[in-house]
């Protein structure tokens, strides 16, 4: 854990004025895929639509392979449980829209070399568990805790450190201070899927991805801040690389729209036809509750107010918006942009980080409206 394997590349990598998408991104975008813009439309995520982020290899589980979490650190009572034992515990359901951190990144100059997302990585699933608070509590938590740390299965080498994929949340977050954090064991009702945890990972409602740890088998009560790679290296906002830089937390607000028409194969350009067009899209912010979305059809010269649905009282969840256009021939560039209860919306022009985290620039979406026919 932790060594230093000198020969590989010790630094994120930003791409040169004008360079390329590279193989190894190309690989990277090719194992983790977005979610197709048009499974917006889904309440929530049908299985194999929902957008995968993993940094190592997906860990081999049998079905029936003994599993068991640890609990352990800073506990009067060390817990091993597996999945049954788990089950044993009050149960769960949260619908949850996750984000990677990740999304937006390809979109930045310069871009910074890691898996270049356009604005796919996001989903909605229902995700069933336990609370983690529970399993604290059956723990028995010592007085002294900071912070809890979650240790995936999955190991490997990211930037010269071998390591397992480990983050920490502040213990009270952990706790339920925000949202409830899960230890989930079911993804939409069935087992996860390998590539997203099977069999338990962690759910932390509102935060980006990084945080809800997959393949999870110990969580380590410190009374120390974690420093591992995952919470110090990377996922922090930096403009220089030897910042300490900004931890990377909650969701910030974001809007997307249904891609309208159909699509030009090859340039993903949307092509209508004159008249009524219905736009509708999605809405999410893991800081508070989406409260507006506005809706441009002219590259963002003006704005009008979207439709929201009702969020039916989930907050962590998702907003569907829509809004009625009339097309008309010609090209045209459609946006929407969101608003949280806290007053944070998007940006028109993305500030810039080395690590292309938590971008949540306004999507521009072009569009060619055709001439009448006949
Ligand atoms: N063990 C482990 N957990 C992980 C990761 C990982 O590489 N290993 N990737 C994280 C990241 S960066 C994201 S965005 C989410 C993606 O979850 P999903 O693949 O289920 O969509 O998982 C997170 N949990
Ligand atoms: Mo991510």
């Amino acid at each position: 854990m932790g060594h230093r394997l000198a020969d590989w590349s010790t630094r994120a990598r930003l791409a040169a004025p004008g360079e390329g998408i590279g193989l190894d991104e190309l690989g990277l975008a090719t194992r983790n895929h977005g979610l197709p813009l048009e499974a917006l439309r889904y309440d929530v995520t049908p299985p194999g639509l929902h957008y995968v982020q993993s940094h190592y290899d997906i860990p081999y589980v049998a079905v029936d392979a003994p599993w068991k979490l640890t609990i352990a650190g800073r506990v009067r009572r060390r817990l091993r449980l597996d999945v049954a034992a788990l089950k044993a515990f009050a149960q769960v359901t949260t619908r949850v829209t996750l984000e990677c951190a990740g999304n937006g990144r390809a979109l930045l100059t310069p871009r910074p070399v890691s898996r270049p997302w356009l604005v796919e990585a996001v989903a909605t699933a229902e995700w069933t568990g336990v609370p983690l608070r529970l399993l604290l509590a059956a723990a028995e938590v010592e007085a002294d805790a900071v912070e809890v740390v979650c240790t995936g299965a999955d190991h490997g080498v990211e930037r010269g450190v071998e390591q397992d994929y480990q983050r920490s949340l502040p213990i009270e977050v952990a706790m339920g201070s925000e949202s409830e954090v899960l230890v989930a064991y079911e993804m939409n009702g069935a087992p996860l899927p390998p590539q997203h945890g099977f069999p338990i990972r962690l759910i932390v409602p509102g935060w980006y991805g990084m945080a809800h740890v997959k393949w999870l088998r110990e969580v380590t009560v410190t009374a120390t801040p974690f420093t591992g790679f995952q919470q110090a290296v990377a996922y922090r906002i930096r403009q220089e690389p030897g910042e300490t830089g900004e931890p990377v937390t909650r969701i910030l607000p974001r809007a997307l729209l249904v891609p309208p028409g159909f699509p030009d194969y090859m340039s993903r350009a949307r092509v209508v036809r004159p008249g009524p067009v219905p736009l509708e899209g999605r809405a999410w912010s893991g800081q508070a509750r989406i409260v507006r979305v506005e809706v441009s059809t002219d590259d963002g010269h003006s704005w009008h107010e979207a439709e929201l649905d009702s969020d039916q009282g989930r907050r962590w969840v998702w907003r569907r918006w829509h809004f009625d256009w009339t097309a008309t021939p010609g090209e045209h560039v459609l946006s929407a942009r969101a608003t949280d209860a806290d007053g944070h919306t998007q940006p028109l022009e993305q500030p810039w980080n080395r690590g292309g985290f938590a971008v949540n620039l306004v999507q521009r979406v072009p569009v060619l409206c055709l001439e009448a026919d006949d």
